[in-house]
């Protein structure tokens, strides 16, 4: 449950995080009225915010048919229109992870080096034990003794359990916290793993091997294997999902860093070349800074908006 200060809270959080992506946009509406600059301007501006092609394409043919349809001509009108258009173009990313559907819920988290996997987690286990859920953390990356510490700080902080064991098969100590979490009747577990690259094949023949044994340990797990993508990787993200995907069958995204970037248009790269929803994006490094991914929040925050989008507004198409 949601109260509606916290649901302020993070509008805010949201705002602030897509302000390099909002003020690279932004720029395209700063002249009065609607001509061919404009569009040109607002084309480029799409681009390069890692819109990526075909989305741009779609987002421009939406603005410009909705313009001459409705004869618009104020450039501040065309905003409104353009966050209807990413606003329908976002909403199929939209998912929600259940995680009451199984228990233990087992979720797995992959992705290269550095995309943000371990912080992530911490912030989700800290989110899911606020509200009441009994959290196991398993230490799936068990190379690096950093690794584990890392992730050992976020469980002490949110007061959850954690699973690891230094220098074990990363197969055998996820096993082992399955068990445990079947054993305890925990409601979640989440198991991290080692960042890799999607070239380096060994390792991810070592996540199938993994994803493998979660299952062992329990016949519907794991329920959620889920890729942290950087956002600020732009257009290389794509490649990253596609490949994990290939490999192992993703359930969903975490997107991670758009507030370091100005590159929060990947998202809409991504709905024109990708099944996967999104479930969470990272906006900052605090423990609020991740929350569900809302397309229609998304939408408001990236074009500097406030209201909802109206549905009746002939982009929907
Ligand atoms: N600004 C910002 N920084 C983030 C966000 N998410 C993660 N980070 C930072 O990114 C850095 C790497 O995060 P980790 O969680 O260690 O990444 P990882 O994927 O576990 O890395 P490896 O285990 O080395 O592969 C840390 O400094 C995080 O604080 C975010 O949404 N915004
Ligand atoms: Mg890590």
């Amino acid at each position: 449950m949601e109260i509606p200060g916290q649901q302020k809270d993070w509008l805010s959080r949201l705002k602030s995080g897509l302000t390099k992506t909002r003020s690279g946009l932004a720029s395209a509406f700063t002249g009065q009225k609607i001509d061919e600059e404009f569009f040109e301007a607002l084309e480029e501006r799409l681009l390069l915010a890692d819109c990526g092609l075909p989305a741009t394409e779609l987002l421009m043919k939406k603005v410009r048919d909705t313009v001459l349809e409705k004869a618009l001509y104020k450039a501040e009108d065309a905003r409104q229109v353009l966050r209807d258009a990413i606003f329908d173009l976002l909403r199929p990313l939209e998912t929600n992870m259940g995680v009451d559907r199984a228990r233990p819920m087992v979720i797995m988290v992959v992705g290269v080096n550095g995309a943000g996997k371990t912080t992530s987690i911490g912030k989700l286990a800290n989110h899911w034990a606020e509200i009441g859920y009994s959290v196991l953390l398993a230490a799936g990356d068990t190379f690096r003794a950093a690794a584990r510490e890392q992730l050992d700080v976020w469980a002490k902080r949110s007061n959850v359990e954690i699973i690891s064991s230094q220098g074990a098969d990363p197969s055998a100590v996820l096993f082992d916290a399955v068990q445990s979490a079947v054993a305890h009747y925990k409601h979640i577990v989440i198991a991290d793993t080692a960042g890799r690259l999607p070239t380096q094949l060994h390792l991810m023949e070592e996540l199938k091997k993994i994803k493998k044994v979660l299952n062992k340990a329990k016949p519907d797990a794991p329920h959620e294997i889920v890729l942290v993508v950087d956002a600020s990787n732009g257009q290389n993200a794509l490649q990253q999902i596609k490949a994990f995907d290939e490999a192992l069958g993703l359930t969903a995204l975490v997107v991670t860093k758009l507030d370091g970037t100005a590159k929060g248009g990947i998202i809409a790269s991504m709905a024109m070349s990708t099944r996967v929803p999104v479930a969470f994006i990272g906006v900052g490094e605090k423990m609020e800074d991740l929350r569900p991914f809302k397309p229609r929040d998304f939408a408001n925050a990236l074009v500097g908006m406030d209201q909802s989008p109206q549905p009746a507004t002939g982009t929907s198409a």
